[in-house]
């Protein structure tokens, strides 16, 4: 533990606190918009170990950031004490001044950071500011966990894209669904409510979630956070519709007004399958009436259409299928993590394949991890560089 006056020390408890700060941060994602969902503490060693004085995480929208809140929290005992931040302090004006004068201000007398901020605003000239304070600063504490934590953002900030998750469930015998379902008749239940409830945790932590218009013609899903008291924590819902087939009575039209709907809808050729594509207009019209917005991206173009998300400040993306969909975003490159839930239910000669199977997942997949939900298992694979 520390030997200076109100500082906190050691490589062993920086790990501990950054781990807490870590953990802090991860509270707000999904809500801070284009903004990382940073964590800070405010920590002090007055003799009997470190203590933490304040704690907080950026807010709702994306401001204001963590720092700032900490500080606020901390008051004067802020002075000499050490600030854990998974991301490195901000160095340019935004609607305040930047975290890293608030620190010198408050007369903190370490900083320890996770992750080097990439936003060319800042990268780097936020330590600088410190040490050029006298703060000593300390870079790289449980990078790779804080990198982790902040992965939707660096992904953004570094691809131009936002971070992937592709999410597919199968059954038993390696199919998403079922043919012999007509339209509208919903799907087989594949997997059961333990992995439900863990799909609607991803979803609570995406800024977006994604589906092809075959899956909302066959199943009607509304693609809403259920979960109690995490109802208002829905992400946008994007529906790739070349076409524009979604229906003014789906659920995601109906209720568009409370939670975001973009549908993709490039102009297609009648070649590409359009039933009437002199009748568009008045569909774009009738969606656009009910709030869902008719964005004008061909949805084959995934190389355009992601940095197009990005720049909306969209960092995290979830895809949810279905076949096709998840084809076309295997097939470009553009998923960082493949989640395969495999159910215990067979559906046999009707069924749909699955493009990936648990343990037949092609380079660059790399399997890092296996879990069980209930009756299902859920394998990871990470994409490596
Ligand atoms: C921090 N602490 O909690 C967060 C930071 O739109 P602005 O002005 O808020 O700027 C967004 C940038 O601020 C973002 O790209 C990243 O560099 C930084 N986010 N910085 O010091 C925080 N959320
Ligand atoms: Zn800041």
């Amino acid at each position: 533990s520390g030997v200076e006056t109100g500082l906190a020390s050691g490589a062993e408890a920086d790990a501990r606190l950054m781990a807490e700060a870590i953990a802090v941060g991860a509270g707000h994602l999904g809500l801070t918009a284009s903004n990382p969902s940073v964590g800070c503490l405010i920590v002090r060693d007055d003799g009997a170990g470190p203590r933490i004085i304040a704690a907080a995480v950026t807010a709702p929208g994306g401001r204001p950031h963590a720092e700032t809140q900490a500080l606020a929290q901390a008051g004067e005992a802020a002075r000499g004490a050490t600030a854990y931040v998974t991301l490195e302090p901000c160095s340019h004006h935004g609607h305040t001044a930047p975290c890293a004068e608030a620190l010198i201000r408050a007369g903190i007398a370490r900083v320890v950071i996770s992750v080097v901020d990439p936003d060319t605003r800042v990268s780097g000239r936020g330590i600088a500011m410190l040490r050029e304070a006298g703060i000593s600063v300390e870079t790289g504490v449980l990078e790779a966990r804080g990198e982790r934590a902040l992965e939707a953002y660096l992904t953004r900030k570094r691809l131009g894209r936002p971070h992937v998750t592709l999410k597919l469930a199968l059954s038993r015998d390696g199919m998403i669904g079922s043919r012999a379902l007509a339209v509208g008749q919903g799907q087989v239940a594949i997997t059961g409510p333990e992995s439900w409830d863990h799909v609607q945790h991803l979803r609570v932590r995406s800024d977006a979630i994604l589906v092809g218009i075959g899956t909302v013609v066959a199943d009607d899903p509304e693609l809403t956070v259920r979960l109690p008291g995490l109802e208002d924590r829905s992400p946008v819902r994007i529906v790739l519709d070349g076409n524009l087939r979604l229906s003014p009575d789906s659920k995601l039209a109906r209720t568009a007004a409370r939670v975001p709907v973009i549908a993709v809808a490039g102009v297609l050729s009648p070649d590409d399958g359009d039933v009437d594509p002199h009748g568009r207009q008045a569909r774009a019209d009738a969606l656009s009436a009910l709030g869902v917005e008719v964005l004008e991206w061909d949805p084959r173009r995934l190389d355009l259409l992601l940095p197009a998300l990005a720049s909306r400040g969209l960092s995290s993306l979830l895809v949810e299928g279905g076949a096709r969909t998840a084809t076309s975003f295997l097939d470009a490159g553009m998923v960082d993590r493949l989640l395969l839930f495999t159910g215990s239910p067979t559906i046999g000669a009707q069924g749909i394949a699955s493009p990936v199977r648990s343990g037949l997942v092609p380079a660059p997949f790399m399997h890092t991890s296996g879990e069980a939900f209930g009756p299902d298992h859920l394998d990871i694979y990470e994409r490596t560089p």
